[in-house]
């Protein structure tokens, strides 16, 4: 077989990519180890940068975002004994974030890419990317006892932070950064009508956040132990622990009801660079993992396939490779710039077991910072709706 674009991964950032080529008459092959249903079942982000929805809307994928998302003028910080913190996007950069969750991104490009003749072949095992930098690459995977082979002229490597793509580079190229966090995030979604805002909680016995995913479904988030244990948290007491981090008049508004799904995502930072070795180029959590708190992961995904759609759309049209040859670092000082405000916010609004008094004053002048300066404000509002492209 051959294809112009080898993708690997039918994640938001190998369907999306597929979905811009096609868009662009350039022919691409989705390799996905596992089924389209394993794929849909994961919950993921829920919270759409300005950038985000403007991309989409852009590329055909507006409709159902339009009808069923909703649009916040910024995301709510609760303190325990402060004033309520709005970071309001609106006020500072005129953008609003929308609450669209990536399942239905997910759902969208899967219907766009049926619907085109999009090929994305599900259950494609020990996928191998071979002879990067001679000219004619080509990658292998097995499926149903075969061994297929598809020539290409570039591999897309977006197959996530426990991808194989990333591994394709000499490690003597590339270099990795990393931080993990002392606790995970403990998740739920639940059929009930959301608290209307999106609500990040700072309080003494840990981080919480109230989102959404449409008016009848709810996504919250409590920080827990890194080794906790599902089992160890039914609905009642996720529920108490929940209403006991945030303010009363917050917690006496919160609609409780049984847990459709629930989950625990240890936080980490994670950047990998380069983002491309020879005809491997690397787009989203396969490049890079971000810590939930910023909202970013997802939308990072997106602005790397931004970048990368318009390389290769440019090489397929005009043969120069100019945004090819600056993908990597075009891609990593946004890449940077949310790793940074990522890990900001996370040390900003968690719990830290072993910090000291000095520590947690210093977390709290840092908070009364925001609540005093404009400036500090604006700064963060700018950044958390997304840095432009
Ligand atoms: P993905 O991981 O989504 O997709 C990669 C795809 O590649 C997967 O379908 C995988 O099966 C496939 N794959 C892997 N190895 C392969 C191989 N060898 N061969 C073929 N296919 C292979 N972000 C937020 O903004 N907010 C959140 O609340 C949030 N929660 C998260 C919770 C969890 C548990 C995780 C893991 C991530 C979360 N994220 C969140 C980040 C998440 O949304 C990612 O940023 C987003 O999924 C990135 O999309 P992709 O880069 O496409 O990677
Ligand atoms: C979500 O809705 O899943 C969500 C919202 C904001 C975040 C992280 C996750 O920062």
């Amino acid at each position: 077989m051959r294809t112009q674009v080898a993708i690997i991964g039918s994640g938001p950032a190998g369907l999306l990519l597929s979905h811009i080529l096609r868009r662009n008459g350039i022919d691409s092959i989705v390799l996905e180890r596992q089924t389209r249903a394993h794929v849909l079942e994961r919950i993921r982000a829920g919270l759409l940068e300005a950038g985000t929805v403007a991309l989409l809307r852009e590329v055909g994928l507006g409709a159902r975002m339009d009808r069923e998302g909703h649009p916040h003028d910024g995301s709510w910080i609760a303190w325990e004994g402060r004033p309520r913190f709005l970071i309001d996007t609106k006020k500072y950069t005129g953008k609003q974030m929308t609450a669209y969750g990536q399942t239905n991104i997910t759902e969208d490009l899967f219907a766009a890419l049926d619907a085109a003749g999009g090929k994305i072949v599900d259950e494609a095992a020990n996928v191998q990317l071979n002879d990067l930098t001679s000219g004619q690459p080509y990658v292998t995977y097995e499926k149903q006892g075969r061994t297929i082979r598809i020539d290409c002229d570039y591999v897309a490597g977006c197959d996530g932070s426990h991808g194989v793509s990333r591994f394709a580079i000499p490690a003597a190229m590339l270099k990795t950064y990393e931080k993990s966090y002392p606790f995970g995030w403990l998740g739920i979604m639940s059929q009930t009508p959301p608290y209307p805002d999106i609500c990040y909680c700072y309080h003494s016995r840990g981080f919480a956040l109230a989102s959404q995913r449409n008016p009848m479904l709810s996504r919250y988030y409590i920080q827990c132990d890194v080794d906790a244990k599902l089992e160890d948290w039914p609905d009642d007491r996720f529920w108490q622990e929940f209403k006991a981090r945030c303010p009363q008049e917050m917690a006496d508004s919160i609609v409780t009801g049984p847990s459709i799904e629930k989950s625990i995502a240890p936080l980490r930072s994670f950047v990998a660079e380069p983002m491309r070795y020879g005809a491997l180029l690397l787009a989203g959590d396969a490049a890079h993992v971000v810590p939930p708190t910023g909202a970013k992961g997802l939308n990072l995904a997106v602005s790397d396939v931004f970048y990368l759609s318009r390389a290769l759309i440019e090489f397929y049209r005009t043969g120069n490779t100019h945004y090819l040859d600056s993908y990597s670092d075009t891609a990593l000082r946004r890449v940077w710039s949310a790793a940074r405000m990522s890990w900001w916010l996370t040390m900003l609004l968690h719990r830290f077991a072993d910090e000291t008094p000095f520590e947690e004053k210093m977390r709290l002048n840092q908070f009364d910072h925001l609540l005093t300066s404009e400036r500090a404000a604006a700064a963060l509002a700018e950044q958390y709706v997304g840095l432009p492209y």
